[in-house]
């Protein structure tokens, strides 16, 4: 099995669109959407697009999908700007796609081509919101992935790509379709048999 990885969404419709077009060309069996689908500026759009796939990708649960679908605010402890962009968002979903975010898993195994099984979670192995990122440092990630029968992780949440490896567990984070500030395009992943990291570029070069 090959499989495309997109995560991070965060309400991006254009670059969902361009990236599912590279999809289309790149021969996968299946799409995994890691989470993180409607928080941002056009949570309806997105959600109306991808639920055309329901029954054909896979999804897993990000934070935001969660904190969108539970409607969290400020009781939750979150500042004004996410408190009201959770709420806005979730004001925008209709009540199919608010349940659909809720019943989503937070986890999933897939057996890859050239790679074997293969954990999917969006933050870490522990906490839809612990992060990952590029530069966490080793000692930090071991207990996060300790209780991991896999060999192979595969995140996202910290919004920035990277293929690393610690002790014997490799991590891959996919990067975001949607919110992010250093790379040129929309980031994602594409597994098995090898590992390609992705970058899908709108403009026309
Ligand atoms: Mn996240």
């Amino acid at each position: 099995m090959r499989i495309a990885a997109i995560y991070d969404i965060h309400g991006n419709y254009s670059a969902l669109k361009a990236v599912l077009e590279e999809v289309r060309k790149s021969n996968v069996d299946k799409v995994i959407v890691g989470g993180d689908l409607a928080w941002g500026p056009e949570p309806r759009q997105v959600m109306d697009l991808l639920m055309n796939y329901e029954d054909e990708f896979i999804f897993i649960r990000g934070n935001a999908d969660r904190e969108v679908a539970y409607r969290h605010g400020k009781e939750q402890g979150l500042d004004d700007f996410v408190a009201d962009l959770n709420h806005w968002c979730a004001d925008q979903l209709t009540e199919e796609q608010m349940n659909f975010l809720k019943n989503l898993p937070e986890k999933k195994v897939l057996n890859i081509d050239g790679l074997g099984e293969v954990l999917f979670i969006h933050g870490s192995p522990r906490s839809d919101e612990e992060a990952i990122k590029i530069n966490t440092p080793d000692e930090e990630i071991r207990p996060m992935i300790e209780n991991v029968p896999q060999d192979i992780i595969v995140c996202g949440h910290t919004h920035i790509q990277f293929d690393r490896t610690i002790d014997c567990k490799r991590i891959i984070n996919a990067g975001s379709i949607g919110l992010q500030s250093r790379a040129d395009g929309a980031c994602w992943a594409l597994l098995g048999p090898k590992v390609e990291l992705k970058v899908t570029t709108m403009i026309q070069r």
